[in-house]
């Protein structure tokens, strides 16, 4: 049994998307934030030192971390439905391109601006700080968007670049800003809502259109 170390609306739901798409066994062991909360810090710790979620523990009792890991990993056990274009496909360097870019380039910047307190002493410097971060950050998704195909972002296969699309929408600059400025990426956020598989998935993990601590 796999085992998910989630908190509802975080990056975890990208796993739990891909977890039900591909029908596998998990529990979900949720936890409290991570920001605020020492004890959930020290319960995920001993498992993922980062105290990041998602973290996926393997039935062979492996932990696994980083999202995009777990989801080349869970496309190889899962064979068949991939959310991964395989080798020889021509949509797999562009879906490799943009899934790295978004855990290297836009992950990082709530990474660092969630919480500017973690990194900068002097209190005056931090708003200023998340504010040129939040704007890097929209110039990046401006790059996802040119990029996106129609109707998923390689064209006419559901991937996972669309889960995580349609759960970090859900985030800083949020849905309001999203909608106007990135349609191809509003409109496959709302299409990857829309599949009665992940229903269950979006009850537990939806967040409000206006968002919440990212
Ligand atoms: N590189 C990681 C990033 C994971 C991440 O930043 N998760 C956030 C929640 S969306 C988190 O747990 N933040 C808590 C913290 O950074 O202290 C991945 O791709 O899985």
């Amino acid at each position: 049994m796999h085992t998910l170390y989630a908190r509802p609306g975080w990056g975890s739901a990208i796993i739990e998307l891909q977890l039900a798409h591909y029908a596998i066994p998990h529990e979900i062991i949720d936890l409290d934030d991570l920001f605020s909360s020492e004890a959930a810090r020290a319960r995920l710790a001993p498992l993922n030192p980062i105290t990041q979620v998602p973290t996926l523990v393997l039935p062979n009792g492996e932990v696994l971390t980083e999202s995009a890991a777990i989801t080349l990993h869970l496309a190889d056990l899962a064979h068949t439905r991939t959310l991964v274009p395989p080798p020889g496909d021509p949509t797999r360097p562009a879906f490799l391109r943009w899934l790295v870019f978004m855990v290297a380039n836009i992950y990082p910047t709530f990474t660092y601006a969630d919480s500017p307190a973690r990194f900068i002493d002097h209190e005056p410097a931090r708003q200023p700080f998340r504010d040129k971060v939040d704007a890097y950050a929209r110039r990046l998704w401006l790059q996802v968007e040119q990029a996106a195909q129609a109707p998923w972002f390689t064209g006419q296969t559901l991937t996972a670049m669309d889960l995580y699309i349609a759960v970090m929408t859900q985030w800083r600059p949020n849905r309001v800003w999203f909608e106007p400025n990135t349609p191809k990426l509003f409109a496959i956020a709302k299409a990857v809502e829309a599949r009665p598989e992940f229903a269950a998935v979006w009850q537990r993990n939806t967040r409000p259109a206006t968002g919440g601590a990212f």
